[in-house]
Protein backbone atom coordinates (compact mmCIF):
# COMPACT_ATOMS: atom_id res chain seq x y z
CA UNK A 1 0.00 0.00 0.00
CA UNK A 2 1.35 3.51 -0.54
CA UNK A 3 0.97 5.13 2.50
CA UNK A 4 1.67 8.72 1.22
CA UNK A 5 0.00 8.55 -1.53
CA UNK A 6 -3.05 7.50 0.80
CA UNK A 7 -2.07 10.48 2.38
CA UNK A 8 -1.82 13.01 -0.47
CA UNK A 9 -5.08 11.94 -1.60
CA UNK A 10 -6.89 13.52 1.12
CA UNK A 11 -4.49 16.36 1.77
CA UNK A 12 -4.94 17.37 -2.09
CA UNK A 13 -8.49 17.92 -1.32
CA UNK A 14 -7.54 20.07 2.24
CA UNK A 15 -9.37 23.19 2.47
CA UNK A 16 -9.58 25.74 5.11
CA UNK A 17 -12.53 25.23 7.27
CA UNK A 18 -13.28 27.92 10.54
CA UNK A 19 -11.25 30.06 12.62
CA UNK A 20 -12.57 29.71 16.35
CA UNK A 21 -11.90 32.48 18.46
CA UNK A 22 -14.15 31.39 21.16
CA UNK A 23 -15.15 28.08 22.47
CA UNK A 24 -18.25 28.76 21.16
CA UNK A 25 -17.40 28.71 17.53
CA UNK A 26 -16.01 25.30 17.94
CA UNK A 27 -17.90 23.51 15.03
CA UNK A 28 -18.80 20.24 15.64
CA UNK A 29 -16.45 16.92 15.87
CA UNK A 30 -18.10 14.68 13.34
CA UNK A 31 -14.71 13.00 11.79
CA UNK A 32 -11.05 12.16 13.20
CA UNK A 33 -9.19 15.06 14.39
CA UNK A 34 -5.23 15.81 13.89
CA UNK A 35 -4.44 18.48 16.70
CA UNK A 36 -0.98 20.29 16.35
CA UNK A 37 0.29 21.95 19.57
CA UNK A 38 3.13 23.13 20.64
CA UNK A 39 4.56 27.23 21.48
CA UNK A 40 4.28 30.08 19.68
CA UNK A 41 6.89 30.21 16.49
CA UNK A 42 7.66 26.12 17.09
CA UNK A 43 6.45 25.47 13.56
CA UNK A 44 2.77 24.28 13.59
CA UNK A 45 1.12 26.20 10.88
CA UNK A 46 4.74 25.24 8.28
CA UNK A 47 4.32 21.78 9.49
CA UNK A 48 0.71 21.67 8.41
CA UNK A 49 1.60 23.46 5.04
CA UNK A 50 4.61 20.96 4.36
CA UNK A 51 2.18 18.10 5.52
CA UNK A 52 -0.82 19.27 2.87
CA UNK A 53 1.89 19.83 0.23
CA UNK A 54 0.83 23.78 -0.17
CA UNK A 55 2.58 26.52 0.23
CA UNK A 56 0.65 28.62 2.69
CA UNK A 57 -3.04 27.34 3.56
CA UNK A 58 -2.13 27.34 7.05
CA UNK A 59 -0.83 31.16 8.00
CA UNK A 60 3.02 31.13 8.66
CA UNK A 61 3.73 33.86 11.21
CA UNK A 62 6.82 35.94 11.27
CA UNK A 63 5.48 37.53 14.26
CA UNK A 64 5.11 34.88 17.21
CA UNK A 65 2.49 35.40 19.55
CA UNK A 66 -0.22 36.38 17.05
CA UNK A 67 -2.81 34.05 16.52
CA UNK A 68 -5.49 33.73 18.96
CA UNK A 69 -7.82 31.13 17.15
CA UNK A 70 -8.22 27.68 16.37
CA UNK A 71 -7.59 26.98 12.90
CA UNK A 72 -9.47 24.02 11.14
CA UNK A 73 -8.19 22.16 8.06
CA UNK A 74 -10.68 20.15 6.27
CA UNK A 75 -8.87 17.02 4.70
CA UNK A 76 -11.83 14.82 3.36
CA UNK A 77 -11.82 11.45 5.97
CA UNK A 78 -9.86 13.67 8.19
CA UNK A 79 -9.13 16.84 9.92
CA UNK A 80 -6.25 19.22 11.05
CA UNK A 81 -6.21 21.42 13.81
CA UNK A 82 -3.77 24.21 14.57
CA UNK A 83 -4.24 25.17 18.01
CA UNK A 84 -3.43 28.89 19.20
CA UNK A 85 0.51 28.48 20.46
CA UNK A 86 2.04 29.33 24.46
CA UNK A 87 4.60 30.20 25.93
CA UNK A 88 5.29 33.87 23.85
CA UNK A 89 7.10 36.10 26.51
CA UNK A 90 5.10 39.19 25.75
CA UNK A 91 1.66 38.11 26.02
CA UNK A 92 -0.56 39.78 28.32
CA UNK A 93 -2.55 38.58 30.87
CA UNK A 94 -5.66 38.68 29.52
CA UNK A 95 -4.33 36.96 26.23
CA UNK A 96 -3.32 34.35 28.60
CA UNK A 97 -6.36 34.04 30.12
CA UNK A 98 -8.22 34.07 26.43
CA UNK A 99 -5.82 30.83 25.01
CA UNK A 100 -6.32 28.92 28.17
CA UNK A 101 -10.55 29.49 27.80
CA UNK A 102 -9.95 28.34 24.03
CA UNK A 103 -7.72 25.07 24.07
CA UNK A 104 -9.50 24.43 27.79
CA UNK A 105 -12.70 24.67 25.82
CA UNK A 106 -11.27 22.77 22.38
CA UNK A 107 -10.23 19.68 24.92
CA UNK A 108 -13.44 19.83 27.02
CA UNK A 109 -15.47 19.00 24.44
CA UNK A 110 -16.12 15.34 23.43
CA UNK A 111 -14.47 15.38 20.52
CA UNK A 112 -13.21 12.81 17.92
CA UNK A 113 -9.30 13.42 18.41
CA UNK A 114 -7.37 10.88 16.33
CA UNK A 115 -4.08 12.42 17.39
CA UNK A 116 -2.37 14.69 18.95
CA UNK A 117 0.78 16.07 17.38
CA UNK A 118 3.00 18.13 20.41
CA UNK A 119 5.74 20.19 18.92
CA UNK A 120 9.36 20.64 20.48
CA UNK A 121 11.86 22.55 18.74
CA UNK A 122 14.45 20.07 18.29
CA UNK A 123 17.15 23.06 19.10
CA UNK A 124 16.25 23.06 22.70
CA UNK A 125 14.94 21.36 25.68
CA UNK A 126 11.55 21.35 26.60
CA UNK A 127 9.82 24.68 27.88
CA UNK A 128 7.64 25.06 31.45
CA UNK A 129 4.54 25.01 29.09
CA UNK A 130 6.02 22.02 26.58
CA UNK A 131 6.24 19.72 30.33
CA UNK A 132 2.85 21.43 31.09
CA UNK A 133 1.04 20.24 27.68
CA UNK A 134 2.81 16.95 27.80
CA UNK A 135 1.46 16.64 31.36
CA UNK A 136 -2.08 17.41 30.89
CA UNK A 137 -2.44 15.69 27.02
CA UNK A 138 -1.01 12.33 28.92
CA UNK A 139 -3.23 13.25 32.31
CA UNK A 140 -6.75 13.50 29.75
CA UNK A 141 -5.04 10.32 27.94
CA UNK A 142 -5.05 11.82 24.71
CA UNK A 143 -3.43 9.77 21.98
CA UNK A 144 -0.30 11.67 21.38
CA UNK A 145 3.17 11.82 19.18
CA UNK A 146 6.13 14.30 19.83
CA UNK A 147 7.60 16.44 17.08
CA UNK A 148 10.52 17.93 16.90
CA UNK A 149 10.92 20.32 14.41
CA UNK A 150 13.46 22.44 12.74
CA UNK A 151 16.27 19.77 12.50
CA UNK A 152 17.75 21.12 9.35
CA UNK A 153 19.22 23.90 12.01
CA UNK A 154 21.32 21.45 13.91
CA UNK A 155 23.93 19.53 12.18
CA UNK A 156 24.40 16.15 12.10
CA UNK A 157 25.83 15.22 15.28
CA UNK A 158 23.51 17.59 17.53
CA UNK A 159 20.94 16.20 15.82
CA UNK A 160 21.75 12.38 16.61
CA UNK A 161 22.43 13.74 20.36
CA UNK A 162 18.81 14.91 20.84
CA UNK A 163 17.79 11.83 19.48
CA UNK A 164 19.37 9.82 21.84
CA UNK A 165 18.11 12.33 24.73
CA UNK A 166 14.47 12.32 23.37
CA UNK A 167 13.81 9.18 24.99
CA UNK A 168 14.88 10.11 28.60
CA UNK A 169 13.39 13.35 27.59
CA UNK A 170 10.32 12.10 27.03
CA UNK A 171 10.31 9.26 29.78
CA UNK A 172 7.41 10.44 31.98
CA UNK A 173 5.18 10.48 29.24
CA UNK A 174 6.90 7.68 27.52
CA UNK A 175 6.05 9.11 24.13
CA UNK A 176 6.84 8.01 20.47
CA UNK A 177 9.10 10.75 18.58
CA UNK A 178 9.19 11.63 15.31
CA UNK A 179 12.66 13.97 14.51
CA UNK A 180 11.03 16.58 11.50
CA UNK A 181 12.07 19.79 8.95
CA UNK A 182 9.21 21.53 7.73
CA UNK A 183 11.83 23.01 5.44
CA UNK A 184 13.83 19.65 3.93
CA UNK A 185 11.00 17.35 4.73
CA UNK A 186 12.53 14.88 7.52
CA UNK A 187 10.41 13.13 9.07
CA UNK A 188 7.46 13.77 7.10
CA UNK A 189 6.61 10.50 5.54
CA UNK A 190 6.43 9.04 8.82
CA UNK A 191 4.54 11.55 10.47
CA UNK A 192 1.69 11.31 7.83
CA UNK A 193 1.85 7.24 8.53
CA UNK A 194 1.26 7.92 12.09
CA UNK A 195 -1.81 10.22 11.39
CA UNK A 196 -3.32 7.61 9.02
CA UNK A 197 -2.51 4.83 11.46
CA UNK A 198 -4.21 7.09 14.12
CA UNK A 199 -7.66 7.94 12.30
CA UNK A 200 -7.98 4.44 10.43
CA UNK A 201 -7.86 2.91 14.26
CA UNK A 202 -10.19 5.31 15.62
N1 LIG B 1 14.47 26.36 9.35
C1 LIG B 1 13.20 26.06 9.63
N2 LIG B 1 12.32 27.04 9.92
C2 LIG B 1 11.05 26.70 10.22
C3 LIG B 1 10.62 25.35 10.24
N3 LIG B 1 9.31 25.34 10.58
C4 LIG B 1 8.95 26.63 10.75
N4 LIG B 1 9.98 27.46 10.55
C5 LIG B 1 9.98 28.95 10.66
O1 LIG B 1 9.61 29.32 11.99
C6 LIG B 1 8.76 30.45 12.00
C7 LIG B 1 7.44 30.12 12.68
O2 LIG B 1 6.75 29.13 11.94
P1 LIG B 1 5.18 28.89 12.09
O3 LIG B 1 4.85 27.70 11.25
O4 LIG B 1 4.43 30.15 11.82
O5 LIG B 1 5.06 28.54 13.64
P2 LIG B 1 3.75 28.44 14.54
O6 LIG B 1 3.64 29.74 15.28
O7 LIG B 1 4.01 27.31 15.49
O8 LIG B 1 2.59 28.16 13.65
C8 LIG B 1 8.59 30.86 10.54
O9 LIG B 1 9.52 31.86 10.25
C9 LIG B 1 8.92 29.59 9.77
O10 LIG B 1 9.40 29.82 8.48
C10 LIG B 1 11.58 24.32 9.91
O11 LIG B 1 11.31 23.12 9.92
N5 LIG B 1 12.85 24.74 9.62
MG1 LIG C 1 0.83 29.23 13.37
Amino acid sequence: MNISGDFNKAAAMAVFELSAYLPDHLGDSTKPEVVFSGKSNVGKSSMINRLIGRKSLARVSSAPGKTASINFYDCGFFRLVDLPGYGYAKVSRQDKEHWSELVNGFFREKRNIALVVQLIDARREPSEGDEQMLEYITHSRLPFIVAYTKTDKLKNTQLEKRRNEAPLELGICGAKAVFTSAENSMGIDELKQEILNACNNG
